[in-house]
C-alpha cells in the first residue's frame, strides 16, 4: 500500500517543496513507519514487559526511563547528510542533497524516524541562505529548528580577499583576523534571524613545523579576536569554542586542548563555553574526566558526538568505543540528576559518512546516544557513591558495568513508537525507498559535495 503511494508521489517529483507535496511525502513516510511498526509491536510489548519486571526488581521505573528517552535531544549537522570523504577521495552517494533545503528534507526524514533530532546545526557559508526567513519557515513547517551555528575560516571561499592559509582568528596579519571576525559576526547575526541560540567557533589555526608559530602570541591574537566576536553576541546567545589536538595543522594547534579552551572561556565571560568534540583528543585521553572538569567549572558547552580509532576519524557515535560513550553520559546524567549549577549542555552529532548512507548513520548514531543516556540512568548512584567512599573499586566498576550491559533496546523502541517514530528506523527507511526516490529527484553533481570535503 505505502509502496504504491510512494510511487504515485515520485510521479509528482519536481513539484518542489510545495506544502501539499511535503504533506504527501510526510504521509508516505507515516505509512511506512506504521507498516513497519505493525509487524514489530507485538514483540516490543513482550520485551518491554519483561524488562519492566527486571528493572522493577532493581527499584527502577521503566516508564520514567522511557520518558527520559523521549525527552532526549541531539542536533544533526547539516554537513552530515551528504557523503563525506578524506583528502584522498570522496565517493558521492546516490541522491545527495544539493542545497540546504534538500539537507533539511533529509533531516526531516531522520527526525520522523527517530524523533530525537528536531535541531539542525548549520555551517556557514556551506548553508548560507538567500532568504533566512524562508529557510526558517521551511524548517518550522517540518517541526525542525536551528541549533548552534558554525563558522568556517578553515577554507578560502571564491572571491575572498585574504587567505586563511596561515590561520584566521590568530593570523599574524590584523586584516586577516578582522576578516575572520567579520565572518563570525555575520554567522551570529544570521543565527539570530534563524532562531539559533549559540554559535560554534572551530579554527584550524596552527603550525606544521617547530618555530613556525609563536605559541603565546598566537593565543593572545586568537583571544583578542574572540573578544570582538563575544562583543557582538546578543544577551541570550552563547559562544562555543571547540578545541582540537591537531589537523589541519600537524605540529601545533592554537586551541589544542580543553585547558586552553577553559582559560579562554573564563577570560571571555559568562556567555562563553568549551565544546567537546570526542574526536579532537589524543588516543586514550580520558574524555569523560574532561567532561567532569568542565561541568565542575561551569563551562561545558556541549558536544560534537562521533567516534574514532586513531585520529579525528568522525566515525559513527558508539561504533568504536561504546563504553567510553557510556562513561561520558554517566558524567552528564550524574550532573543532570544533581542539577549541577549552569549545566545546560548542547548535544550535537559531528560525523563524516564516507562509506554508509548518511541518513542511516545519523539515525543509528542518534539511537546510540539515547542508549548511552538511558543506560546512565540505570546506575545505582547511591551504591556507587558508597563504594567510592569505601574505596571498593570492584563494586564501583560493577555498578557502572551493570548499567552499561543492560539491554535497554525495548525502552528505546517504545520511546520512538510513542513519539510517532519507527520501532526499527533503518528497516522502515529502507522499505520506504526514500534514497532511491531521491536518487531520481537529485541528479548526481560530482562537483558539489554536501558533506565534509
Ligand atoms: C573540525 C570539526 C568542526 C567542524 C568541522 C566540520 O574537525 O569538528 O566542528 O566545523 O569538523
Ligand atoms: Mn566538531
Amino acid at each position: 500500500m505505502a509502496e504504491a503511494r510512494s510511487a504515485e508521489i515520485s510521479s509528482h517529483v519536481g513539484a518542489g517543496s510545495s506544502a501539499s507535496f511535503t504533506r504527501q511525502v510526510t504521509m508516505v513516510i507515516r505509512e511506512f513507519v506504521d507498516e513497519n511498526n505493525r509487524k514489530a509491536l507485538e514483540w516490543l510489548h513482550q520485551d518491554y514487559d519483561s524488562l519492566e519486571k527486571q528493572l522493577r526488581r532493581r527499584g527502577l521505573d521503566i516508564e520514567w526511563l522511557t520518558g527520559r528517552a523521549m525527552a532526549f535531544r541531539v542536533a544533526v549537522p547539516s554537513w552530515g547528510v551528504g557523503t563525506g570523504g578524506t583528502r584522498f577521495a570522496r565517493f558521492a552517494g546516490p541522491g545527495e542533497p544539493r542545497n540546504v533545503f534538500e539537507k533539511l528534507d533529509d533531516c526531516d526524514l531522520i527526525n520522523k524516524m527517530v524523533r530525537v533530532t528536531p535541531g539542525i546545526s548549520l555551517h556557514i557559508p556551506w548553508d548560507e541562505p538567500e532568504d533566512p526567513a524562508a529557510l526558517k519557515a521551511y524548517a518550522a513547517a517540518r517541526g525542525l529548528f536551528f541549533d548552534s551555528m558554525n563558522s568556517n575560516t578553515f577554507q578560502d571561499q571564491p572571491g575572498q580577499k585574504l587567505s586563511y592559509k596561515f590561520g584566521s582568528l590568530s593570523h599574524t596579519d590584523a586584516a586577516v583576523r578582522a576578516q575572520a571576525v567579520e565572518h563570525n559576526v555575520h554567522c551570529v547575526e544570521l543565527g539570530v534571524k534563524l532562531g539559533a541560540r549559540s554559535h560554534t567557533v572551530w579554527i584550524g589555526d596552527g603550525g606544521n613545523f617547530p618555530g613556525q608559530v609563536h605559541f603565546r602570541r598566537a593565543l593572545e591574537r586568537y583571544l583578542e579576536s574572540l573578544r570582538a566576536i563575544y562583543a557582538a553576541l546578543p544577551d541570550t546567545f552563547r559562544l562555543f569554542i571547540e578545541h582540537k589536538l591537531h589537523e589541519p595543522a600537524f605540529y601545533s594547534t592554537v586551541l589544542n586542548d580543553w585547558g586552553t579552551s577553559y582559560y579562554c572561556t573564563r577570560e571571555l565571560g559568562a556567555k562563553a563555553f568549551s565544546l567537546v568534540d570526542l574526536g579532537h583528543h589524543a588516543p586514550n585521553v580520558n574524555i569523560e574526566m574532561i567532561v567532569a572538569r568542565l561541568i565542575q567549572l561551569g563551562k561545558l558547552a556541549g558536544f560534537h558526538f562521533n567516534d574514532s580509532k586513531y585520529g579525528d576519524d568522525d566515525l559513527d557515535a558508539g561504533s568504536i568505543k561504546p563504553f567510553q560513550l557510556f562513561l561520558v553520559f554517566n558524567e552528564l546524567v550524574d550532573a543532570e540528576l544533581e542539577k549541577a549549577p549552569g549545566f545546560d549542555p548542547a548535544y550535537m552529532l559531528d560525523q563524516s559518512h564516507n562509506v554508509t548512507d548518511p541518513i542511516e548513520s545519523l539515525m543509528t548514531s542518534a539511537l546510540e546516544l539515547v542508549r548511552a543516556y538511558v543506560q546512565a540512568h540505570l546506575v545505582d548512584r547511591a551504591a556507587l557513591a558508597e563504594a567510592q567512599e569505601r574505596n571498593d573499586a570492584i563494586l564501583a566498576l560493577q555498578k557502572l558495568k551493570q548499567a552499561f550491559t543492560a539491554d535497554v533496546a525495548p525502552i528505546l523502541a517504545m520511546a520512538r513508537h510513542r513519539a510517532g517514530g519507527a520501532i526499527d528506523p533503518v528497516a522502515a527507511y529502507r522499505a520506504s525507498g526514500y534514497r532511491r526516490r531521491k536518487a531520481e529527484e537529485r541528479p548526481a553533481d560530482a562537483q558539489r559535495g554536501a558533506g565534509i570535503v
